[in-house]
């Protein structure tokens, strides 16, 4: 089992600092996925059966919850460091351990990145992307081949604590980030380890048809309406070059009344496309623009974003680009080498 990888001198102090703490603050990265979401709250909750004197858990996201994720247990226990700043200012400095979930570094956290590189409690990183911030951390549980946080968090806590502060609640939580991060067990789910995970989470009655429904089948008429402007519309394809790309300036994102929770997944249509290997998409916000990539068999899109100053996984990673809009989208273009050639629009007006 994967649990016996963990280098057990780590799990044991991990298991130590745990029972002995009074306040605990978990974190996750901006704008959090169903990983974040998850392992954020599947740990919160083993770690408050696990204390031994009734510590204080924190669970804390730099913008909140976002609103696809509500119905997780433990949900309405998040607390948004945009909203409530003095609050997690507070909780993180005066947190005896501080776990960080699903992210590689702290400027994931944004607003509260200072507050955690200066904080004094023992910092813990669960995670799965490549290169984690190794100074930032006293004890780092980091494997970029496992498919999610979430399956990590499984792993870690039956390392710890065997299935004693396992429930179905926890199970839930847990299942969600590794649903999402593969894609309901589509990518990022080549090691059997994965599947196991799956194995012993609906061995505690949850219902991954349910769950797959509130992940997926959610969207609102006006969402969909964006969804048929966005293919129609802003899916240039390159068939030549395999790629496909959609850019949604702000004015896009204005008419239809969406922003970034709207278009979680909507990345995933460029590939559908069968000569298709390489997907991106961009999207612009205020002083910024945000570009994520993903990729089906040889391209390694880790080390394109990683062009762009961003990074993340194998077969799906972003970027956050400072550039204006117009100048970041032909950066991509570059990128991707198809600077100089003309896109198939699949609704030419
Ligand atoms: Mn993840």
């Amino acid at each position: 089992m994967y649990a016996e990888a963990f280098d057990n001198q780590n799990v044991a102090t991990f298991r130590r600092w745990s029972a002995e703490a009074r306040n605990i603050v978990l974190l996750s990265h901006m704008n959090a996925d169903g990983d974040a979401c998850g392992s954020l709250l599947g740990l919160a909750l083993m770690m408050e059966h696990a204390s031994e004197k009734g510590c204080r858990v924190t669970p804390i996201l730099p913008n909140g919850c976002p609103k696809n994720f509500t119905w997780l247990p433990g949900a309405e226990r998040i607390v948004s460091g945009e909203s409530q700043q003095d609050f997690c200012h507070t909780a993180i400095s005066e947190a005896g351990l501080i776990v960080c979930v699903d992210l590689s570094s702290a400027s994931r956290t944004d607003m509260l990145q200072d507050e955690l590189l200066q904080a004094k409690g023992k910092k813990v990183l669960i995670d799965h992307h490549h290169n984690p911030s190794a100074d930032q951390f006293d004890i780092i549980f980091s494997d970029p081949h496992i498919s999610s946080t979430c399956e990590l968090v499984l792993w870690l806590s039956q390392a710890m604590w065997g299935s004693r502060h396992m429930d179905s609640d926890v199970a839930r939580c847990l299942y969600t980030g590794l649903s999402t991060d593969t894609g309901g067990f589509a990518f990022s789910c080549d090691q059997p380890s994965c599947f196991e995970a799956a194995a012993v989470l609906v061995k505690y009655n949850i219902e991954p048809a349910e769950i797959h429904n509130r992940i997926i089948n959610t969207f609102s008429l006006d969402r969909m309406k964006f969804y048929g402007f966005a293919l129609s519309q802003r899916m240039r394809v390159y068939p030549g070059k395999r790629v496909a790309l959609m850019a949604f300036s702000l004015d896009d994102q204005r008419r239809f009344g969406v922003g970034g929770e709207d278009m979680e997944g909507l990345v995933n249509y460029t590939l559908m496309m069968k000569e298709i290997e390489v997907g991106a998409l961009l999207r612009e916000e205020p002083g910024r623009t945000k570009v994520s990539l993903r990729a089906k068999y040889g391209v390694d899109v880790n080390r394109l974003a990683a062009q762009l100053g961003g990074g993340g996984h194998t077969k799906a990673a972003g970027a956050t680009c400072l550039l204006p809009f117009d100048e970041t989208l032909k950066a991509v273009e570059k990128l991707l080498g198809i600077e100089n050639e003309e896109p198939i629009n699949l609704l030419p007006a």
